[in-house]
């Protein structure tokens, strides 16, 4: 942990594609604190404030100390008025009064419960909130609702999803992957991104990217996974989107939008062989409820070209919020575009084209940053 001093002579960027930002975080009490406050705005729709706390969180989670006094983040960018008043309360009483009341609100508890199921966004927990129900338990049990299919894997697979995944099992889920794709596809690309990648090790799902380096496309490679995975009776639940990418299209300029892989979100089954303990065995030998050995797991497989492979590899490793101060850099530094296909030059109208994360960082004049320093 470096002293506040030797810190400041070097003036912090704005920008976490500016910074470094590993697991290491000296300011969780804030960041932790920031989140709920993002959060909250975020169930509100109120996206403006959401985003000044999740940057707020951000450059503190890049801070090589823990701050202690206002002292400590005088001439820091990202540090507006709400933010300050929040980090004073923290370091004056231990705590935010703002931010407890946030957690103790009717509204947001019933948003992070709903929103807790796969398949439920801001949209449907607004629906029900306003039909008066408050928890997962009273929507599980009103019969007049119409879920969509995704939520009702959610529902059935909820105990399992809201467990984390933990790094060996993304290590066991990585294999299965590389093994089905690879018998399909020997020289496919198969490469965890996500978290897992910047080196967290639990998670809400394990992400991966295909790709098939060389000329041979195969538009059937994530219908054949999925196919042979229905028939090993490993698939829970998938849904299949199909690519939407039109060539010569300038990238997208919205910072959050979805990209046009083709791509599957999918629950699998995974088995865990469990000790062999003596309560298992006589619950069988007497005909009792067998003891489930396997986990629900969601699972983000997308299909990418090898030509926008490191574009996909870049985006879909995040952080979140390191991607979208990666596209406002490219936008507002450089006059460029920058999504998870391509990277467009305005001034120069050219597409630039990379076969390394480390290429698309010196097309932007950026330093490069490495996967496990992208937490921001
Ligand atoms: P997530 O899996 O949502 O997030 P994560 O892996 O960072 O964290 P968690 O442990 O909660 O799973 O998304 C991974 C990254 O992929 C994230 O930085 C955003 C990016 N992403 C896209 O680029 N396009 C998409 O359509 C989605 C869903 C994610
Ligand atoms: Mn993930
Ligand atoms: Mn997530
Ligand atoms: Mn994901």
């Amino acid at each position: 942990e470096l002293e506040m001093p030797a810190f400041i002579a070097t003036k912090v960027s704005q920008y976490s594609c500016q910074r470094k930002t590993t697991l290491d975080n000296y300011n969780k009490k804030f960041t932790d604190a920031f989140e709920v406050m993002a959060e909250n705005y975020e169930f509100k729709e109120n996206e403006i404030f959401c985003l000044e706390f999740l940057r707020a969180a951000s450059l503190l989670k890049s801070l090589p100390f823990s701050v202690t006094r206002m002292k400590d983040i005088q001439g820091l960018p990202c540090m507006g008025d709400q933010v300050r008043d929040i980090i004073e309360e923290i370091i004056e009483e231990g705590e935010s009064s703002r931010v407890k009341e946030v957690l103790n609100d009717e509204r947001y508890k019933a948003f992070k419960q709903f929103t807790s199921v796969f398949g439920v966004g801001v949209k449907t927990s607004e629906k029900w909130y306003r039909m008066g129900l408050r928890t997962v338990e009273e929507v599980k049990a009103d019969k007049t609702l119409k879920l969509s299919k995704m939520q009702k894997a959610g529902f059935l697979y909820y105990e399992d999803l809201v467990s984390c995944v933990s790094k060996a099992e993304a290590d066991a889920v990585s294999l299965i992957v590389k093994n089905t794709v690879c018998s399909f596809l020997p020289d496919a690309l198969v490469t965890i991104t996500g978290g897992f990648r910047r080196g967290k090790n639990i998670g809400h799902d394990i992400d991966f990217l295909i790709t098939n380096p060389g000329p041979r496309e195969d538009d059937e490679l994530l219908h054949k996974v999925i196919d042979l995975w229905k028939k090993q009776g490993l698939l829970l639940y998938c849904d299949i989107i199909e690519s939407t990418f039109v060539k010569e299209q300038l990238p997208s300029r919205k910072v959050d939008a979805m990209d046009h892989f083709q791509k599957c979100f999918a629950i699998l089954k995974l088995y865990q062989p469990r000790v062999d303990n003596s309560t298992c065995n006589t619950s069988k030998k007497l005909g009792m409820a067998e003891v489930k050995d396997w986990k629900a797991i969601r699972v983000d497989l997308v299909i990418t070209p090898f030509e926008q492979y490191a574009y996909a590899l870049l985006g879909w490793t995040g952080s979140r919020q390191f991607g979208r101060d990666l596209r406002r850099y490219a936008a507002h530094e450089r006059k460029m575009i920058l999504d998870n296909h391509a990277l467009y030059d305005r001034r120069k109208r050219i597409f630039l084209k990379s076969g390394s994360e480390e290429e698309i960082f010196a097309h932007l004049g950026l330093d490069y940053v490495q996967p496990w320093e992208r937490n921001a």
